[in-house]
């Protein structure tokens, strides 16, 4: 399963042995050097950068490690090795040998989540190509790099599938890819949180802590599928997800390092008087939190879904670790509470457990993210201050689902329209938080050093010291 960068396009599933699959993405690959060059990191095609390119799928020594200017990044093709015999463990088809090609009659469907999967990741890094103007560090610098060149991997993984699989709809859907654009009025992105902008490091940090998780869960997902060759690239595609979330964790992390020593030098939780000696204040950290999570859990979709049914009864998603829950792994009578707005509160009601497939994986979505608040409150109170960060309820500020037309505060509890507008301004980030926020997006891009507002990482990375020059930028 080694990775043959001999050819224009690295991969492990014999290319070469087929000319015209090799010929249609040797076709979109200028589209998809274009692309990168205006869309991609702003003004860093040039730039030396310390990023990990994957040499093999193997678990042991997969990376290799090395100075790379990013158009010159080897994307690739790299499914996670075949598992012999691997039968379909849910739906309809339980007990069937997985397929190797897609069944026609799900064509359809099928097409349609590997193109919403697809449409995500070169949104991201859309989203994400002025921050490298206001970097923290160049330690920061180097893992948003390491960021983007990945996520434009996985476009390339999703676009495999598409034109190796799908004909000529396949090979449409995958210049779409391109066409489409984040915030983008007319050609927007397809789900909601891909056309918010990531317009600072604080919102970005949040974005992979909280949005790539919606990444890692919804591949999770479809690495459970009955069409073999997605179950596998998903697969892949986990293994790079972590680094995404370890960022975005340890970023919020360093934050709230900064922000809680400079509280106990000053004496004070006033956040005038921390936002002037230059670290974000808690309030606001929350109000950001609020906002990046409520956009994250609006992508599972709605509550009660028919999409998600069928996704689940003809195999192609199944839910978390789908191998490892013990049920009959068919939902045919079993059911599961979602949460619902009744007249006055928030219920709990049973619904069917396969109708409910969304909800359920925002559920074990929902206690991931907890965790690393846990860590986080930890942090706080080991600096000695007393507050900690909390989730929204699920219900606050949606606009997908039943929860769209129901104003709800953090707490949970459903207020007026006049309730909300008298407090949102506590609840979301307000334009002066973004305008503070940005005010601190000084770049420092001397190696070692970091931006007031963020501790320094706790080491390097592939051991090198923190003070590497992780991108050299030849001006
Ligand atoms: N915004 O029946 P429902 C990642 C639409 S992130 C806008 O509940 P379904 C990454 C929905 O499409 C992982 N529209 O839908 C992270 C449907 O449209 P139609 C991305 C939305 O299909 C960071 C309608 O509402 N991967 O990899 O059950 C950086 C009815 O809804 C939204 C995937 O999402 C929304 N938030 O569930 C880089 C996996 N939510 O049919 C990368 C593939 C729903 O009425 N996608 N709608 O036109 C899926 O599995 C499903 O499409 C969804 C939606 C779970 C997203
Ligand atoms: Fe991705
Ligand atoms: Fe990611």
């Amino acid at each position: 399963m080694s990775v043959n960068y001999s050819e224009r396009i690295p991969n492990n599933v014999g290319l070469s042995e087929n000319r015209r699959l090799q010929r249609a993405l040797e076709a979109w690959q200028p589209n998809y050097m274009r692309w990168w060059q205006e869309l991609g990191p702003e003004g860093a095609l040039d730039y030396d950068v310390y990023l990990r390119t994957a040499i093999s799928v193997e678990t042991d020594g997969w990376a290799n490690f090395g100075y790379v200017k990013m158009p010159d990044y080897r994307w690739g093709i790299f499914l996670a090795k075949p598992e012999e015999g691997r039968t379909i463990a849910f739906g309809d088809h339980r007990g069937e040998p997985a397929w190797q090609e897609v069944p026609g009659e799900y064509r359809s469907p099928l097409r349609r989540l590997i193109v919403t999967q697809g449409d995500t990741e070169p949104a991201s890094v859309e989203q994400q190509r002025h921050l490298g103007r206001t970097c923290p560090s160049l330690y920061d610098l180097r893992n948003l790099f390491q960021i983007n060149v990945e996520e434009g991997r996985h476009l390339w993984a999703m676009v495999y599938l598409l034109h190796a699989y799908f004909g000529r709809d396949g090979r449409e859907e995958a210049d779409a890819m391109l066409e489409r654009h984040a915030g983008d009025p007319d050609k927007p992105r397809i789900l909601g949180a891909f056309n918010e902008p990531t317009p600072h490091w604080l919102a970005y940090f949040l974005f992979t802590y909280l949005t790539d998780r919606d990444g890692k869960y919804q591949l999770a997902s479809l690495a459970e599928s009955g069409f073999d060759p997605l179950a596998r690239t998903c697969q892949f595609m986990l293994t790079e997800e972590a680094h995404h979330m370890f960022v975005g964790e340890t970023g919020v992390m360093r934050i709230l390092q900064r922000t809680c020593e400079v509280m106990q030098a000053l004496h004070t939780d006033d956040p005038e008087r921390l936002r002037a000696a230059g670290v974000i204040d808690l309030p606001t950290m929350q109000r950001f939190l609020n906002f990046h999570y409520s956009v994250s859990l609006d992508l599972f979709g709605q509550e009660l879904s028919t999409n998600g049914a069928t996704y689940f009864t003809t195999g192609l998603k199944g839910r978390y670790h789908e191998t490892r829950v013990t049920d009959d792994h068919r939902l045919s009578d079993a059911t599961w509470p979602v949460a619902v707005p009744r007249v006055s509160a928030i219920v709990r009601e049973e619904q069917p457990a396969l109708l409910a497939i969304n909800e359920r994986l925002r559920d074990d979505y929902i206690i991931d993210c907890q965790r690393g608040l846990n860590r986080w409150n930890k942090e706080i109170e080991k600096r000695g201050v007393d507050r900690v960060l909390t989730l929204p309820h699920r219900a606050f500020h949606r606009r997908i689902g039943v929860f769209a037309d129901v104003h709800v505060s953090p707490d949970g509890r459903i207020v007026t329209a006049d309730e909300w507008a008298r407090q949102v301004h506590q609840w979301l980030p307000t334009p002066e938080d973004h305008a503070f926020v940005a005010s601190l997006m000084q770049p420092v891009t001397v190696p070692g050093k970091m931006a007031s507002w963020i501790a320094p990482p706790w080491r390097g990375i592939h051991g090198k010291p923190i003070a590497y020059e992780y991108v050299k930028f030849h001006c």
